[in-house]
This record gives structure tokens, sequence and C-alpha cells, in this order.
């Protein structure tokens, strides 16, 4: 075994189960892969996450996403990140002597703190976020989008060295390729890791020239095609300086094809579902490793492992070993790379859509907590109790790979079997949106600016300011939105109502959050601490125009005013303790409702609103 080998983790965004020649596409081209696979080890049990950021989130950290709280996708301008107290993969090689480059997507913060350079990576080329997540997406609200996110930045260690067009982007895989095959050359002579996170194949689809049209399978499976390329390209490159008997090269899938998008979708082969989703589709990746003279050429691995091993297993390898100060999820999967083993080192694997474990998997068994979803859904309208009866699914995933045939009446020693590891899960993690012990603080950023071409920031770049005028539909981001756990608000706006039962403003669900609506044209105030709901409503529907304001005290006061006189008072517990997970809803409240309303929450208010601010005590002043 060399001392101190190479490793290069090249990713694809939201790339299917079966979308490479080894996995069983006969649509899509893909002769490196297949030759990478004929010379190394398919692993056909490797799990990942249903989404872009907690699956990046376990593999930097070696945890389940919900470890390091970063089960759910970030936006731009995230006011949460990966914490900079985790160790990361990057940062624990880097500490034994390798030089560390991550080239591609990064997805785990944008805020400076949360970028590649400020976690183990000496470099980093890429954009921080998803291709669509720039400030020109369609559709926007034009100028307040504008102001709010920037155009999709190209990032070189921390400066933004360029601002990308749509059709810009058709460049990115070459850019992201020639930038890893010049590491490689660069650092031949000392231990390197190359994290190359593509940006294909998520969409918007944005083949380079050369791939356009090329392929039987559409822009997705041209652009398939030029990450096989790519593969190519690094293999190539390791292959010129002599170094593939020191070199582990591992290829895999972020999450699964985002089915609803039709054929601009990949495809998750005999697996069902896709991404988003916790069926088998969503969140088993393919995976190949290639390590001629280590791992065997032609080979297979079935045994369940998972993303999160990576980084306990590039360690072990590198001589090192991981701090003990942190828990981890990872196991070191190198007996089944060397064949010296065909064991699982995971006892189980636990599948999450974003905090809410859905379902948990012990050999051959896979366990369905809660119904799942082909794509993504409402999780949390359904995340499991365990404590209280449920009926979860049971398949064999041997038999029945495409999770068709609950057999649970038939196994209930299986059922009990894999619900006790799923309560040892909810005991460490906790359960849904509830923390366990087990869960460790994502970093913060008080006031993120976003990633802007120098000298193109907007005059008054603002996340949601008490200043921004809202809009009816206008929905901002948790993160985004004012922080109101722990401090007393304050909501104030005039409407000008034609419904009669609806919502002006929402925020949060069935454990935090408030909301101001109208029941049969009565102003009312409501606040949620804790799944308890209080309530103060006036005392009559006032005129056609008016003023509310809708204030919670530090002491859990509740005062509701009407053109600026009071208008009912109450109290609740006390301050709202978290920050509601759902999004600030105008005119409307989405996901669980706040309120006890009287019609669906989610049709539009009817009428006017203006003027609607959320005035946060001790919220920082802007310029
Ligand atoms: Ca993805
Ligand atoms: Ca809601």
């Amino acid at each position: 075994m060399p001392e101190k080998p190479n490793f290069i983790f090249i990713l694809a965004d939201d790339m299917g189960y079966g979308d490479i020649g080894p996995f069983g596409s006969v649509k899509n081209r893909t002769p490196n892969l297949d030759r990478m696979a004929r010379e190394g080890m398919k692993f056909t049990s490797f799990y990942a996450a249903p989404l872009c950021t907690p699956s990046r989130a376990q593999i930097l950290t070696g945890c389940y996403a919900k470890r390091v709280s970063l089960p759910d996708v970030l936006f731009p301008r995230s006011r949460i990140g990966l914490n900079t107290n985790e160790h990361t993969i990057a940062s624990l090689l880097k500490g034994l002597g390798y030089a560390t480059v991550a080239i591609g997507k990064w997805h785990v913060g944008d805020d400076r703190q949360f970028l590649p350079t400020r976690h183990g990576f000496d470099h980093y080329l890429g954009l921080p976020y998803s291709n669509d997540m720039g400030g020109e997406v369609p559709g926007k609200d034009t100028d307040k989008w504008k102001n709010r996110v920037p155009p999709l930045p190209l990032v070189r260690d921390e400066k933004v060295v360029e601002t990308l067009r749509p059709a810009d982007q058709d460049k990115l895989t070459a850019l992201y390729t020639e930038e890893a095959v010049k590491f490689i050359h660069d650092n031949k002579s000392r231990p390197f890791f190359l994290y190359l996170p593509h940006t294909a194949v998520h969409i918007p689809l944005h083949p380079g020239a050369k791939f356009r049209g090329k392929s039987a399978n559409g822009l997705y499976g041209d652009w398939v095609e030029e990450i096989d390329w790519c593969v190519g390209r690094v293999m190539e490159a390791v292959r010129q300086e002599g170094l593939e008997n020191r070199t582990l090269i591992v290829f895999s899938s972020d999450n699964g094809p985002w089915i609803s998008k039709g054929t601009n979708a990949g495809n998750a082969g005999p697996l069902r579902g896709g991404k988003g989703g916790t069926f088998e589709g969503g969140i088993r990746e393919p995976m190949i490793a290639w390590w001629p003279g280590q791992v065997a050429a032609g080979s297979l691995c079935a045994a369940v492992a998972a993303n999160f091993d990576l980084l306990p297993t590039f360690v072990k390898l590198a001589g090192g070993t991981v701090p003990s100060d942190h828990k981890i999820d990872g196991r070191d999967i190198t007996p089944l790379l060397l064949g010296q083993s065909t064991e699982s080192p995971h006892e189980a694997f636990y599948y999450f859509a974003s905090t809410s474990l859905q379902a948990v998997r012990a050999g051959e068994w896979k366990l369905a907590l809660v119904p799942q979803y082909e794509g993504f859904g409402p999780y949390h309208a359904l995340s499991a109790d365990l404590n209280h009866p449920l009926t979860p699914k049971l398949y064999n995933l041997e038999q029945d790979l495409g999770e068709k045939r609950d057999v649970a009446a038939e196994h209930p020693e299986v059922v009990e079997r894999l619900m006790s590891y799923a309560r040892e899960m909810d005991g460490d993690l906790g359960v849904g949106k509830a923390n366990g012990p087990g869960v460790r603080a994502p970093g913060h950023a008080d006031n993120p600016k976003g990633l802007w071409l120098a000298g193109h920031e907007p005059a008054s770049p603002s996340l949601y300011q008490p200043s921004d005028k809202l809009r009816i539909g206008d929905e901002i981001e948790p993160d985004e939105a004012p922080q109101i756990a722990g401090r007393s608000f304050r909501i104030t706006c005039r409407v000008k109502p034609v419904s009669r039962n609806a919502v002006i403003v929402a925020q949060g669900g069935s454990r935090t959050g408030y909301s101001i609506y109208l029941i049969d044209g009565v102003p009312t105030f409501g606040v949620r601490e804790e799944g308890k709901f209080y309530s103060v409503t006036a005392a009559g529907a006032p005129g056609k125009t008016y003023g509310i304001e809708a204030e919670l005290r530090e002491d859990g006061a509740m005062i509701l005013s009407i053109d600026g006189q009071p208008a009912a008072t109450g109290k609740a517990a006390g301050l709202i303790t978290r920050q509601p997970t759902e999004a600030l809803c105008v005119g409307f409240d989405n996901g669980a409702p706040v309120g006890k309303y009287k019609d669906n929450p989610t049709i539009h208010f009817k009428g006017g609103i203006f003027d609607l601010e959320v005035i946060v005590a001790g919220e920082r002043a802007q310029p």
C-alpha cells in the first residue's frame, strides 16, 4: 500500500443511478466510466442524501446532514452554512500534508466563512451553489431579486472573478476539467486531494459546445457525456504522471434524478423515485472506485456504504485518525475497497429527507417509517413519532429493488429490529425538526452580503429589511426572513381587504410561528410556540382600508392595534424561541398553517396589503 495515496472525488449533480454505462444506461455513452468500472469496483448500494446541500454536507463532514444542521437546500445569501468548528475531509487531509482543492459546485453556504478556503481547501474555483440560483433567474420580480441575489458568481478562492449569463454556463465543465488536470500535474510530487463536484447535470442543462447535440439523449445525455469526458481527462492526467498506483479515484452523484423535469431529468434505472425523496432512486447513487493494484479490476461491492464514509476512509488511508472530539457517522470502508470484506460497516443506514427520518435499512431490509414521496414532498407533515402508532412498510431490497411489495406483516421481528434502530437514531438526532443531543449547530452569518463581482454590489444590498416593500405572494426563506427567535417583534401594514377570510402575513407552521389573518373580516394576531397557539382578535371588522400593527413583547404580551388604537391584547407564553422553519409568506400561509384559519390559507389574499414591515428588536440597522 503506497504511503499517502492521492484522492480524487468526482461528483455529478442530480445524476441518476441508471445514467451511466456501468449502471445500465444504454442511451448515454460513457466510455471512460465504463473503463473505470472495468478497471475498478462498482458499489451498488452507495448512499448519499436526497438533495444537494445535505449530500455535500455529508461528504465534507462524514456525518448525516442533520447532525451538522445542514439538512435542507441553502439559497444564496444564506444565514447559515458549514460550521468552521467541523473537521472536514479537506481540513483533515491538509493536516496530513495534502495539497487540497475544490473545483465545482460547493453549496454548503456562500458567506465567506463558509467557503472551501475556510474549510481546509487550499484553493477553490467554481459556483458556490446551484446553477439555477443566480439573480438573473427568469420569472423573479426583477428589481427586488436582482438587489437581493447576485448574478451567478464564478468564484476563485474567495473572490468573484466573473458573473455568468446563462450561455456562459456552457463552458463550466471544460473549465473545471482543465483546472483539475492542471492541479494534478502541479501536485504530482506531493499527496493531493482533488474534490471535483460538477455543476453538471443540474438543471438548467448547459453541455459544452463540443457535446451539444451529440448524444442520443438530448441535452441531458450531452452533459452526462461531457462529465464522462472529464473523467477520461482526469484519469489520463493521473496516468501521464505515473500516479495510477497511488491514486484512488471515486466517482458518484449527489442525489437522484429530478424526475419532475421530464426529458431534462436523469434516470434512476431500476430504482423507484428520484431527487427529493427517500425511495432508493432519490438517494442511492452510482459509485465507482478505481485504484489499480489495490482495488480489484472488474469487482463489485453490494454492501451498504455512504458518501460520508469517504472522510474516515481517506483519512485512514492517508495514515491519519479522525479526531474523536466530534461524533461522525461515516465508517472506514477500506476493507470493502480492498476486497477484504463484503460486510457493510453500517449496522443500519438512515434515510433522511430534510430533518425527517423516513426510513432505515439494515442488510437487505428497508423499513419505511412514513409514507414516502417519489420526489419532493411535505416531509414534516408526516414526521414519524415512533412512540405513537404508525404502520411502517417493509421492503426486501434484494428481492424487490423497486420497493413495490410491503412485507411488514410477514416479518414482524424484522420490523421490530429496524424500528429499534430508528428509535436509536431519534434518541441521537431527535424527531423531525426537534434537534436531539447529537445535533451540532451550523455556522451563522449575521449579515450575509452575497457574492457580488467587485464594483457591482447593488446600492442597498439587503436581505429582507424592514424598509422592503413586501407584496402579496412574496415568500422569504426562513434563513433570510427576520430572525425572530428569542426577540420581540412588531408587524405593521395597511390593508384594503376584499377577502373576508384570508392570511395577511404568516411565517411558520405547527410548531413555531406567527400570523395575522382575517376571520369573517375581523383581524386576528396569532403566535405559535412549541405547538401551542395563542391569539388575540379585534372586536369587529374595521372599515374599508385600515392600518394594522401586531406586536409580541418580551414578556409574551400580544397587542393588536387598528389604525393606531389598541384593539385587542392577550398573552403568549413568552417570545417565540426558535426561528420558524417555513418561509415568511405575504397574503397566504404555505406548508403547515400557523393560525386557525377558516378558509384555505394557501389561497392568496384578495385586495391590497401595503407597507408591510416586520421589525425585530435588536436587528442590526443597515446603512
Ligand atoms: Ca443535486
Ligand atoms: Ca406555514
